[in-house]
């Protein structure tokens, strides 16, 4: 910034990948102001940046122990909507698995897992782009794209208490777009509360 300057932070269409009337409808065509920056008058010297920000370690997809499949269509994934009696997946303590992930509909998804960071191996047939080769919480999932993705489970186990993956548009999660999944160590079975295992549940 110089003294003085003023510039806009401004968000552009971002390429969903959706036909032209859904993407109006989803907002794809829109641009917006996000941040207006006003330097002052007078400016100091910003410390110098590094030449490298971060080391991401990456997860190696050769040590995966498994490899799920998740399809998100309407308001399901895997044909199910969410139901809190019910454990989805079982996933070991301490493992890494590969999970793909497609959005078969013709309307914007997205996917996020809860309890653990994940790292894109491709989208389609392709490395992912540098802006999603970090560490991820959520990835967009654009219509008819498999995107595969490599995680490590926590290392503490609880048969009981799950973690959820959900599409993150908040109303499609609220209409059922979500399920549920433990981390177990070798031999412990899921026992969702108001499942048929559950004994401890009032
Ligand atoms: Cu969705």
């Amino acid at each position: 910034m110089r003294p003085g300057e003023q510039v806009v932070l401004r968000s552009f269409p971002p390429a969903l990948g959706t036909g032209r009337a859904m993407t109006e409808i989803a907002g794809g065509l829109d641009a917006f102001d996000v941040l207006q920056l006003r330097a002052a008058a007078s400016l100091a010297h910003a410390a110098p940046l590094p030449t490298r920000l971060a080391e991401i370690p990456r997860l190696d997809p050769d040590g995966a122990v498994a490899t799920r499949d998740f399809r998100l269509s309407g308001r399901q994934i895997n044909g199910k909507e969410m139901d809190m009696d019910r454990i989805d997946e079982v996933v070991g303590k301490d493992t890494s698995e590969v999970w793909e992930v497609t959005n078969r509909h013709n309307q914007p998804h997205n996917f996020h897992v809860h309890g653990v960071q994940f790292q894109l191996l491709d989208v389609g047939s392709g490395a992912p782009p540098p802006q999603l080769s970090g560490w991820k919480d959520t990835v967009y999932l654009p219509p008819l794209v498999p995107i595969r993705i490599v995680m490590r489970f926590p290392d503490y186990p609880d048969p009981v208490h799950p973690y959820m993956f959900h599409c993150h548009l908040l109303f499609h999660e609220d209409q059922g777009m979500m399920g549920q999944f433990v981390v177990a160590a070798p031999g412990q079975q899921p026992n969702a509360p108001g499942g048929p295992n559950h004994s401890g549940h009032q």
